[in-house]
């Protein structure tokens, strides 16, 4: 599947794409030893050469201060929240959730005016205006865990921190035998951008609730605050319109290869969006238009500028479908899933897709895509849209999501609109690692980890700065993937290296020693239950 349209802007891409690895320089801890005991255990026991430093954390915090002992967890360990914050109490719960499976500790849950007796982990909010909406304190001593932020958010993203200072079975689900030590000392850390996301492609091959689930916690450890799901394609539509109900019971019967297909019905949707909800994920829903609707166009007649309604399709060729954009029912149609889909999401965002309209002409494409803006806005949201959109006059609350043509992405910053980064070349999880790789494809590069995490969004495209730049996302189409282990070994480890380029400043980011990291996390991947794909790139380290 080369298509030409491809092939043309991606040799526009590579040019401008050659962003170089950002050197280390990172902050060396200091040496120093939290010193006189208090404890019932002695110094001299907990003093460690285990260093919090050291630690593989991913995505690399801003800033990390070692002190050279370490906190046990044990039977009398608790969690505390602050009262007053059901949401605190919520996230203490997944804390214990996350620690009891595999400790066996019976971790309980309290609330509590001030911060606790030692040997337990406190989680509380505190005024801290740098640490953002999203950022938190991490600070770890022989005698307890402290973790503050402003926002529950951010003492959600800190537990990411915490457990990954735990060791890796932590991650397991059967009981593992202790010590579950953490190596002491302070983190603090917040967010390069307010976007960090992951797209999930349901439409090519559907992918059920419990799978997406489990894509949403494989995302939240790596605090990614994003999750695009891609529901409408040729392929199959994947949500429930109650007003248009065909588009599931027809629309959504099959997928890629001739399979059964399915669909979420809005219980099961609005199922997921909490589920994300109370990981501080926000589900970005995308009905692709005007091209990518050829299972619109076989469940509804009046759709087609002929009226006759199209065969469903089972193959993996892009570009041959359109709504009819001078017909009125069009809009109409647009509008009814614009208000459906608006009233199950509590995030600000609708993706409209706009990618690959090849057989819309342009002269109709431009009216189009600023009239689905205008419905996208009537219901109070705010329009996210492929590259291709920038073609249109884009609204400044609209936002373009580069994929293949830097040109367009200048062009929408140049608009105002504000641009997520999801260079073909670099962040998309369908691409083969290299031609040796069984799954994917591979139109627009082969990427191995190097490449997937050497490029700063902020240079990738000239006259697309930070400023301009809300976010990252990482898509993966499913094409040629079927379930969830090969969805896995395709995103994983790419996915926690873009993590890293969307949460790390560039100054902690290098090459050379995240793959050092990410070697040693390769047994916490094992622990989680992830079929990863073993670069040769890296070290895997055996533990
Ligand atoms: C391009 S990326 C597409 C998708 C395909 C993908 C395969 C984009 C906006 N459109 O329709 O699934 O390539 O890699």
């Amino acid at each position: 599947m080369q298509s030409t349209l491809r092939t043309q802007v991606l040799k526009a891409v590579a040019i401008v794409a050659m962003a170089s690895a950002a050197v280390s320089c990172r902050t060396q801890a200091p040496a120093s030893s939290t010193g006189t005991s208090t404890s019932t255990t002695s110094a001299s026991e907990r003093l460690t050469n285990e260093r919090l430093t050291e630690q593989s954390l991913i995505p690399m915090p801003v800033s990390v201060t070692a002190t050279n002992n370490l906190f046990e967890l044990t039977s009398n360990t608790d969690i505390y929240v602050q009262d007053g914050s059901p949401e605190l109490r919520n996230i203490g719960q997944y804390l214990a959730n996350l620690l009891n499976p595999s400790t066996g500790l019976g971790i309980g849950v309290q609330t509590t005016q001030r911060a606790p007796k030692q040997g337990n982990i406190y989680l509380a909010l505190r005024n801290d205006a740098a640490l953002g909406d999203e950022g938190y304190e991490l600070t770890i001593t022989r005698d307890g865990v402290q973790l503050v932020a402003n926002k529950p958010a951010g003492v959600f993203r800190g537990i990411q921190t915490l457990r990954q200072s735990l060791p890796a079975r932590v991650e397991m689900t059967s009981q593992q035998a202790g010590p579950w030590q953490i190596p002491t000392g302070t983190i603090r850390d917040y967010p390069t951008y307010e976007y960090r996301g992951a797209m999930l492609d349901v439409a090519r091959h559907f992918f059920g609730v419990e799978d997406v689930k489990r894509y949403i916690d494989l995302i939240a450890a790596y605090k990614m605050n994003a999750l695009h799901l891609h529901l409408a394609d040729d392929q199959g539509w994947r949500i429930e319109i109650k007003s248009w109900p065909r588009l599931t019971t027809h629309g959504g019967s099959t997928q890629v290869g001739g399979g059964k297909g399915g669909f979420y019905t809005q219980e099961q949707y609005k199922d997921l969006v909490r589920y994300a909800q109370e990981r501080y994920i926000t589900i970005i829903p995308e009905i692709d238009m005007p091209g990518h609707t050829n299972a619109a166009l076989a469940s509804y007649p009046e759709l087609n500028c002929d009226n006759k309604a199209r065969e469903l399709y089972t193959g993996i060729e892009v570009g041959f479908s359109t709504l009819c954009t001078e017909k009125e029912i069009t809009y109409k149609f647009i509008d009814d899933v614009v208000r459906e889909l608006a009233a199950m999401t509590p995030g600000p965002f609708l993706h409209m897709g706009g990618d690959e309209s090849h057989v819309t002409p342009m002269k109709d494409y431009i009216p189009f895509i600023n009239r689905v803006q205008d419905i996208v806005e009537k219901h109070g949201k705010r329009m996210i849209g492929w590259d291709e959109v920038t073609n249109a006059k884009l609204k400044p609350s609209t936002v373009a999501q580069f994929w293949a043509k830097a040109d367009y992405a200048k062009s929408a910053a140049q608009q105002g609109a504000k641009v997520i980064m999801s260079p073909a070349t670099k962040a998309y999880l369908d691409m083969q690692y290299d031609s040796t790789t069984k799954l994917g494809l591979h139109w627009a590069a082969y990427i191995e980890l190097d490449s997937a995490y050497i490029w700063d969004p902020a240079t990738m495209v000239p006259g697309v700065t930070k400023a301009h730049i809300l976010g990252v996302e990482a898509p993966i189409w499913t094409e040629t993937l079927t379930n969830m282990e090969q969805l896995e070994y395709m995103a994983f480890p790419r996915l926690p290296g873009i993590a890293e380029v969307a949460w790390s400043p560039s100054t902690v980011r290098d090459w050379n020693t995240y793959k050092v990291r990410l070697g040693k996390h390769g047994a916490r991947l094992k622990a989680m239950g992830i079929n990863y794909y073993p670069s040769k790139l890296v070290q895997w380290s055996e533990q």
